[in-house]
């Protein structure tokens, strides 16, 4: 069951609704409504209350409760203004036995990236950790890396971005460098941990960093970051958080299709790469992505199907 400051908020959004007709839909006190009210008027939104009962006027630009207004998906979401990590949160709530939460926040101040790498999370991007308890496999885990990937691709190609997914979890922009090589600007990055036994996850959060409203200049140079303020000006952070979370609930729901989904925005696909496994370099053509997650890789010798690593697109023999 929802919580009830979303469900006044559903019954909000649908307003205007009197004080005891939302106490008697929701099962609640007339006191408790109110309270309920106030801590969204404290939040930002303007809630009046008219002859034919409380409307919502204006609501908060980005925030919790901005996000759960009119959200598409079944998650509640936690904000921050600024926190260690979304995903270490997501952690402490999951040991508590949370469920289909989204902890989102504008700034973090010890973001991590894979293999404990630092991630640059300055005010102004949207970091946030997915915290969910699917029915499915261990195995199935790298599935939800794909499904968030595909979820920022198609929020931002919808914010007019040409973005693309690099195996296994960048989303990325195409440019050039000074020389005018091709190289792939990086505008978003997952991380995925996950809890469980083989043959049943535990939980799995899916942690999202998007480069936002920030400034490339306040990104590490050497990443050769892409922001959305960059390629095309601010965005609408809670219009956009919503997109992609909409996505990611659509996907995860059908996690068959996130491979065909993935391969719409491939761009390692059909490239010569590299790729550090924990078991030595591969080196061939990225050839396909298999179910929930691997890269093909044609060596030449043989078709080598890659689960994890770091990987790097190469320039075509004779370029
Ligand atoms: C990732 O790691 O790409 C995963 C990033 C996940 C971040 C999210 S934010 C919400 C949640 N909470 C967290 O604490 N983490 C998640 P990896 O593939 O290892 O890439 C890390 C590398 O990207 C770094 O070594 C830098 O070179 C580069 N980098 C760091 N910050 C960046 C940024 N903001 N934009 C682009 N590149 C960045």
């Amino acid at each position: 069951m929802q919580e009830t400051r979303e469900r006044v908020l559903d019954a909000l959004a649908d307003g205007p609704v009197t004080g005891p007709e939302l106490a008697e839909r929701l099962d609640v006190s007339r006191a408790a409504v109110w309270k309920h009210v106030e801590a969204l008027r404290e939040e930002g939104f303007a809630v009046e209350s008219g002859s034919d009962g409380y409307v919502i006027d204006a609501f908060p630009e980005f925030g919790g409760s901005a996000v759960e207004y009119g959200l598409d998906a079944p998650f509640e979401v936690e904000f921050h203004d600024s926190v260690p990590s979304t995903n270490a949160r997501a952690r402490d709530l999951a040991q508590a036995g949370a469920d289909d939460v989204v902890v989102l926040a504008d700034e973090q101040t010890g973001g991590r990236g894979r293999l404990d790498r630092e991630w640059s999370s300055p005010s102004g991007g949207v970091w946030l950790s997915v915290l969910t308890r699917p029915a499915v496999p261990a195995t199935h885990a790298p599935a939800y890396t794909l499904a968030a990937a595909v979820a920022v691709a198609r929020a931002a190609r919808e914010a007019g971005v040409d973005a693309r997914i690099k195996w296994p979890n960048d989303v990325v922009v195409p440019g050039t460098d000074d020389d005018g090589a091709e190289v792939d600007r990086k505008l978003a990055g997952i991380l995925t941990e996950m809890e469980g036994e083989a043959d049943r996850v535990s939980w799995v959060i899916v942690g999202i960093g998007i480069n936002a409203n920030v400034d490339p200049d306040d990104l590490p140079s050497e990443a050769d970051p892409a922001t959305l303020r960059g390629e095309v000006g601010d965005v609408d952070r809670r219009l956009f958080t919503q997109r992609v979370l909409e996505e990611f609930d659509d996907l995860r729901g059908d996690l068959e299709a996130v491979v065909p989904a993935w391969r719409e925005y491939a761009t390692t696909l059909g490239k010569r790469v590299r790729v550090d496994t924990p078991g030595g370099e591969v080196v061939g053509d990225a050839v396909d992505v298999a179910f929930p997650g691997a890269l093909v890789v044609d060596t030449g010798d043989e078709r080598v199907t890659v689960t994890a690593g770091d990987c790097e697109h190469l320039r075509p023999v004779g370029e």
